[in-house]
């Protein structure tokens, strides 16, 4: 008899109830939990997949090792033999540093991804440190931290009640939303117009979601930080800014701002967005007298030139506006594994490039190095190159620049293990592969998303099925590695946790505003209900959390706790060492020069950009057989007077070159995208050898990163110009 299990979907941030139909062990089926307390049966083609994605052949169900240059089928005891007999004495030989870590995108959706980690990187000692942050939300976590002075505290868009949303750089109809946690986004936009409000679209691309909008304006990519700019400046010179005595009461800065901003006027960045002063103008009034409204902006004004200024100048307009930290506007959610609150006060401040890399002495931020500079940091000889990598959840020869030459350094590392189901571009490399179980086999909590969402929330997934034979957890199989680095191979993974447990217990009694504050730590520890360290370590932080959860609680309501809309936060939060607001941060206003200079630039004929798929998901679903096909492509999308000017045709092959390389590519020739930009999609170019990659090596496509030499970074945040980079393109015979 076929049963149901609910399990939220860990296919993208906007992490979907989803009730499961099982027959035995197998996925059958799956469709939007009714009940779910957030997603209310919300479901897209990607969770609807999730039995074929969880039953995919080319996972891989035991670990490999290689001998003699091959990668074979091992067992666990001799995958951790191997780790353990190499990396500590690489370690003990060439220092900490000779160890390096890529952490991708899927350790957001793993509870192995958030508790782990950390314990492995202390561990290792080592500033080597790679994730995806720096492909992606980097600027933001670096613009968080010079506001507010901490990384993590980033606004969201307060969707279900705002009356105006300017959403730049975004396209949540296909990807769901990022950095703002809310299922069925499209759902949502379209009950914000259908309540009256207003949604201004800005993309250079008429995308699905420019589609549901009041507005769309189409700029010349990597413009957005100076049309925010002028947005702020006419704020400021209209006299329309009005942050109200609250915010101005916590906020250093306000009275400089206006000089910083001096020269961005509308009619000065008009030539450079290729919008007009006029339609600037009226945007910023329109935003200014909205009740309330939220700025938000994503992929496409942060993996750009000016990424950090354009994230620190989202929300220097939420703030002038007054929609920072107020219901309808931008708001701080609070989730359930949050530390209780704190009280207002100075905090230790954010810090950028305490240490920098080896290499290019590019600084850090965030403890983390840019992902573009990897292969660099391998190949370089001399002291503290990495010889080792540990790649968890990672794909970085697909998702970084220039695969090419991170794939060779790959070839000459000394030891590399990845943890990953697929044998894939990157993971090809290891010495070691430790597959996680499918995610029908896993329990969930989302520690990361609940954090960036539209309403405050908790729901606990326990495992669908049961653990098949021969398989690990992934929290065990981070366990044991953090245990098989540090030298304690062969101890019980579970010590790993019961350590944290005692050591976060040892803190709490100790500190008077957690709620365990002067009790005894063993019976707290006793206290704790759960079957795994990782179960016991997750009703810890909820109890220790600002709701006083537990994890019986949440068994106990299985389509999740509400916890109510998003409710201000100010000043609590700050931890700016001024316990204030910092709106005009050194670091930025260092960096303002150089946007002034890109005002001066003459633009590049022609630019690209990327694009999501809803079918897709970065390098690792185009093997799901559900997901592939139809206008899931890797096709370069042309405007028709582009096309006509270049000689080329619908249908018809190109040559596009750019710093990194070239690449052979269809073309598609629409005017969803404007004049002046092209298109290509990310995550593909599945035809090297030695993958396990049936479906997706048949229709590999080309990785858009060959393009890209690693060399243009936002260099704040250290993050890779992914989007708006020059490009050539020529008609191919
Ligand atoms: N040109 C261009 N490049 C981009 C982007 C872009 O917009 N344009 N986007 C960037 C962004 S935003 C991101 S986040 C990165 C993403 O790039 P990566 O961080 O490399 O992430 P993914 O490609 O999503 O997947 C990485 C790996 O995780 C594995 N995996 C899947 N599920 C699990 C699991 O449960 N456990 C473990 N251990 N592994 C798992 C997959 O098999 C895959 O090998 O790409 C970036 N690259
Ligand atoms: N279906 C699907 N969903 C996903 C993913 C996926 O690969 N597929 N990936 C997940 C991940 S890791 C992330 S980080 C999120 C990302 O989520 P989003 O930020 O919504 O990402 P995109 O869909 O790439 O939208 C970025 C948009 O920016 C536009 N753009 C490019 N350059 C510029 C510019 O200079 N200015 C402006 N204003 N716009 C520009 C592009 O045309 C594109 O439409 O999606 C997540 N969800
Ligand atoms: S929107 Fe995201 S979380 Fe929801 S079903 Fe689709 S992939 Fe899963
Ligand atoms: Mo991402």
């Amino acid at each position: 008899m076929p049963r149901t299990a609910l399990r939220i979907c860990p296919l993208c941030e906007a992490t979907c109830g989803l009730t499961l139909t099982i027959d035995g062990t197998a996925v059958t089926g799956a469709r939007g939990d009714r009940e779910d307390v957030f997603s209310r049966g919300f479901i897209c083609p990607k969770g609807a997949a999730f039995g074929q994605l969880d039953a995919d052949p080319d996972r891989l169900r035991r670990p490999l090792v290689r001998r003699d240059g091959r990668l074979r089928d091992a067992t666990w005891e001799e995958a951790y033999d191997a780790i353990a007999a190499a990396v500590p004495a690489l370690v003990g030989e060439y220092g900490a540093q000779s160890a390096g870590v890529v952490l991708g995108n899927p350790n957001v959706h793993t509870m192995a991804g958030a508790l782990y980690p950390p314990l492995l990187l202390k561990a290792l000692g080592t500033r080597n440190l790679f994730t995806a942050s720096t492909l992606d939300q980097m600027p933001k976590h670096v613009s968080s931290g010079l506001l507010f002075g901490d990384p993590f505290a980033i606004p969201v868009p307060d969707l279900d009640r705002t009356d105006f949303l300017l959403l730049l750089g975004a396209n949540p109809v296909e990807s769901n939303g990022s950095l703002c946690t809310a299922p069925d986004f499209p759902g949502r936009l379209k009950a914000l117009r259908a309540r009256g409000g207003t949604l201004v679209v800005v993309d250079p691309r008429r995308t699905r979601t420019a589609r549901l909008a009041d507005r769309h304006l189409a700029p010349r990519p990597g413009s957005d930080a100076l049309l925010l700019a002028a947005l702020a400046h006419t704020l400021l010179s209209e006299k329309l800014a009005a942050p109200g005595a609250a915010l101005e009461e916590i906020t250093d800065g306000l009275g400089e701002l206006a000089a910083a901003l001096g020269s961005f006027t509308p009619e000065a960045v008009a030539p450079a967005c290729d919008l007009p002063a006029a339609e600037i103008r009226t945007l910023a009034r329109e935003l200014a007298a909205a009740p309330t409204a939220a700025v938000y902006g994503r992929i496409g004004s942060s993996t750009v030139e000016y990424g950090t200024l354009a994230s620190w100048l989202v929300d220097v307009l939420n703030i002038l506006t007054g929609n920072l930290d107020r219901p309808g506007g931008a708001l701080f959610p609070l989730s359930a594994t949050a530390g209780a609150p704190r009280p207002a006060g100075p905090g230790r401040g954010f810090a950028l490039g305490r240490w920098s890399s080896r290499v290019s002495g590019h600084p850090e931020a965030k403890g983390e190095l840019p992902l573009a500079a990897l292969a660099e940091e391998i190949e370089t000889p001399g002291d503290g190159r990495i010889r080792v990598l540990l790649a968890i959840a990672a794909n970085p020869v697909l998702s970084a620049p220039d695969g090419d030459r991170l794939d060779r350094a790959l070839a000459g590392l000394d030891f590399m293990v990845s943890v990953d189901p697929y044998l894939n571009e990157t993971s090809r490399h290891a010495h070691v592969v430790l597959p996680p179980p499918p995610p029908a086999q896993s329990a969930h909590f989302d520690f990361a998303f609940n954090g960036f969402a539209v309403r405050n929330q908790a729901r606990y997934s326990p495992a669908a099925v049961p653990l098949e034979a021969g398989r690990l957890d992934e929290c065990e199989i981070h366990a044991r590695l953090v245990l098989a680095v540090s030298g304690l191979h062969g101890a019980p993974p579970e010590a790993v946790d019961e350590r944290v447990i005692a050591d976060t217990l040892a803190r709490a009694v100790d500190d008077p505003r957690s709620p365990l504050h002067g009790r005894d730590p063993d019976e707290e520890g006793r206290l704790l209900s759960g079957r795994t360290g990782p179960e016991r370590r997750l009703d810890l932080m909820l109890r220790l959390g600002p709701y006083g959860l537990t994890l019986d609680g949440l068994r106990q309501s299985p389509h999740g706790i509400d916890l109510g809309p998003l409710r201000p936060r100010l000043p609590g939060l700050l931890k700016t060492r001024s316990g204030r607001i910092e709106l005009l941060p050194d670091p930025i206003a260092t960096e303002l020069p150089r946007l002034r200079a890109a005002l001066a630039e003459r633009p590049a004929s022609l630019v690209l950009v990327g694009r999501r798929h809803l079918r897709s998901n970065n390098s690792w679903l185009h093997n799901v057989p559900a997901l592939t096909g139809g206008s899931n492509r890797c096709t370069l999308h042309v405007h028709p007077q582009d096309a006509d000017r270049l000689g080329l045709t619908d249908g018809a092959r190109a040559r596009i070159t750019a710093d990194g390389g070239s690449l052979e590519v269809p073309v598609e020739v629409t005017d969803t995208v404007r004049t002046g930009v092209v298109s290509l999609p990310h995550g593909w170019g599945h035809d090297r050898a030695g993958t396990r990659l049936s479906v997706a090596s048949a229709e590999p496509g080309v990785n858009v990163n060959q393009l890209l030499d690693g060399s243009r970074l936002d260099p704040l945040s250290g993050t890779a110009v992914l989007n708006g980079f020059p490009v050539e393109l020529a008609p191919l015979p």
